[in-house]
């Protein structure tokens, strides 16, 4: 199971619908905020996965689900210059948690279509992410990515059935 975390807003289920369909989402697309969990279903040939979005709003609870993940997907809003440092913040409390501490991470920056966005090296410095990196054992992968435009979506996919895949054929 695959975690979907990040702040409010930050733009986890448009990208989520995104990736399950490539054509669930353009710029006419609207969101309402995830007041729980949303569970999205993943096929390729004949692995499935399964991803859970947590709502930002239940970022207090987040850790009850740490247990039931092997993976973490943190989705960052690279276009909210108000919200990042905190996300990277918050990205550090998730990381720390013992039962966060064996998983695989990827850090998504979404919402790459925007004008106003931030560059990925800015991105990656307001979440001090290099800092970050020193502290956490996790090796952090990030991909750039857009709900609206579908960049990123196929790295994102690689990125989450690769290891089941290496494990169906070792099975
Ligand atoms: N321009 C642009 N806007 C986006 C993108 N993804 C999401 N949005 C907008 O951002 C807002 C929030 O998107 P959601 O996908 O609901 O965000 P979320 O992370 O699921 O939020 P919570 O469920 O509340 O935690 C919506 O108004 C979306 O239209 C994107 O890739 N580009
Ligand atoms: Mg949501």
């Amino acid at each position: 199971m695959c975690l979907c975390l990040g702040p409010t807003g930050s733009g986890k289920t448009l990208l989520l619908r995104k990736i399950q369909h490539i054509n669930a989402v353009d710029e006419t697309t609207t969101a309402v905020p995830t007041v729980g969990t949303n569970l999205f279903n993943l096929r390729r040939g004949n692995i499935q996965i399964e991803i859970r979005e947590l709502g930002g709003i239940m970022a207090p609870i987040w850790p009850k689900y740490f247990a039931s993940a092997n993976r973490i997907m943190y989705v960052v809003d690279a276009s909210n210059l108000c919200q990042i440092s905190a996300a990277g913040v918050l990205l550090y409390t998730v990381l720390a948690h013992p039962q966060v501490k064996n998983g695989k991470v990827l850090l998504v920056l979404t919402k790459m279509d925007a004008s106003y966005r931030q560059m990925r090296n800015e991105a990656l410095l307001m979440l001090q992410i290099q800092r970050l990196q020193k502290e956490v054992k996790q090796e952090i992968i990030v991909i750039e990515a857009s709900a609206i435009t579908g960049k990123g979506r196929n790295e994102i996919m690689q990125w989450l059935f690769a290891e089941d895949t290496k494990r169906s054929i070792l099975n």
